[in-house]
């Protein structure tokens, strides 16, 4: 059977052997075939000249096929883009990274632009010494590397109610999974000394939301990172450049860009904004707060509304990505039919606690309609809930951590439409 991709340009014949392809038929292009193929036959454009210089583009670009490749925002979600979110396109990525130009983007008073030169982080509070620090001081104590997700609590909220966004960026897109290095927040503490009766640390960026928000001590002294390079890189301005608090499978908001100070206090300071809005309203009307920790949930990023199948019938590789604050992803199922049957997809490489999982499932689709679903495992024992048994705790009204499978309907023409089945 013949496999060609989009437009013929630039395609590639795919042959898989082996392991990979046992049991999802086969993809061969037919030798015979390339006869008539000016692509294999005439010499093309491409091979006529020379290509661009290795100065033409001093920081690499993406090439400009893949330019729609980009963020997006939903323009009626917010009155301006200043407070505003955008979402990454993971229905077009592959692997667990984000890029950082692709990565989703929140701000409460948009994205401010600070030198290196002129960043100060204040430690004061319940501590022996206040200490500031500049961005060299930061740069010469022991760092470290670590895979990490950042997932908005609000990402998915729009799907309370029913299927509303058509497309895996616009409904699980408030997430993004980068390589951060930085120093440990324990390390600066202690260089502080924390006084006995420090129970908590109150974060604040240097923005003009400031974006302040209370961590318990616990988690401070635990995994949390002061970063300043993501993906091997310095931080983009949008994810805070040149410092960020890096806060491991808790709610996005805790993640403090253009981090400027950290107060040790004795208990939360509540009175202010976002501690009280990132709350849970729940069935009976009441509220659920402090839920920091992200709980695992999974997607199908492909096949789905933006990602369509468009080559028939066959092989199909079903994929998606996994996430959960609470440990590391250890199982993912799929489900073609809504649920009533699964299949344990294939995980790109085992899980790692509080970073993102990719998992693939190979099948010989018979072209009949699916209603794909994924559900995610982590090792705590959890399992990623279904949208009724989500509703049945949490009702209607919540806006923040929906985790709950989600259900893509694909048609026999291939194209796919978020929906909701009971
Ligand atoms: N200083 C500051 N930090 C902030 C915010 C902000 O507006 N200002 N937004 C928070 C929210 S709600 C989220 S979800 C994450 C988003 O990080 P990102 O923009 O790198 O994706 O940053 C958090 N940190
Ligand atoms: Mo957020």
């Amino acid at each position: 059977m013949t496999v060609s991709f989009k437009n013929g340009k630039a395609s590639r014949r795919q042959f898989l052997t082996g392991a990979a392809a046992a049991g999802a038929g086969t993809v061969a292009a037919s030798v015979a075939k390339a006869a008539g193929d000016p692509l294999i036959t005439e010499k093309q454009v491409w091979a006529q000249a020379t290509g661009d210089g290795v100065d033409a583009t001093p920081y690499g670009l993406p090439i400009e096929f893949e330019s729609d490749v980009v963020r997006r925002n939903v323009e009626w979600l917010t009155a301006d883009t200043i407070s505003s979110i955008n979402f990454t396109p993971i229905h077009a990525l592959d692997g667990t990274i984000t890029p950082q130009g692709c990565a989703f983007e929140r701000h409460h008073s948009g994205a401010i632009e600070m030198r290196k030169e002129d960043y100060r982080l204040m430690i004061n509070g319940l501590v022996d010494t206040p200490l500031v620090f500049t961005y060299e001081d930061l740069e010469r104590f022991p760092r470290e590397n670590h895979v990490y997700f950042c997932e908005c609590a609000a990402n998915t909220g729009m799907e309370w109610a029913g299927a509303q966004l058509n497309g895996a960026q616009f409904t699980h897109g408030m997430i993004h999974n980068m390589e951060y290095t930085g120093v440990p927040l324990r390390t600066l503490l202690n260089e502080a000394g924390i006084q006995t009766e420090g129970k908590w640390v109150y974060v604040e960026g240097a923005d003009a939301s400031s974006n302040g928000r209370s961590i318990p001590l616990e988690k401070a002294l635990d995994d949390v990172l002061v970063a300043f390079k993501a993906n091997g890189e310095a931080l983009r301005k949008e994810h805070g450049y040149p410092v960020r608090l890096v806060v491991p499978g808790w709610e996005g908001n805790m993640w403090v860009k253009w981090l400027r100070r950290i107060e040790v206090t004795n208990q939360a300071v509540e009175s202010r904004e976002e501690t009280s809005k990132y709350t849970d309203t729940l069935a009976d009307g009441t509220s659920r707060k402090w839920t920091w920790v992200m709980d695992a949930k999974s997607v199908v990023t492909s096949p789905s509304p933006q990602a369509p199948i468009k080559h028939g019938k066959g092989p199909l590789v079903i994929t998606g990505l996994a996430w959960s604050g609470r440990g590391a992803i250890t199982r993912v199922d799929v489900s073609i039919d809504g649920g009533k049957n699964w299949q344990e997809a294939r995980l790109g490489a085992p899980g790692s606690k509080g970073a993102m999982s990719r998992f693939y499932l190979d099948i010989n689709w018979d072209g009949q309609e699916m209603f794909l679903q994924s559900r995610a495992h982590d090792d705590t024992g959890y399992v990623q809930p279904t949208k009724t048994q989500l509703r049945d705790v949490r009702g209607l009204n919540s806006i923040y951590h929906n985790n709950c499978i989600q259900t893509w309907w694909v048609r026999s023409n291939g194209e796919a439409e978020n929906v909701e089945i009971s």
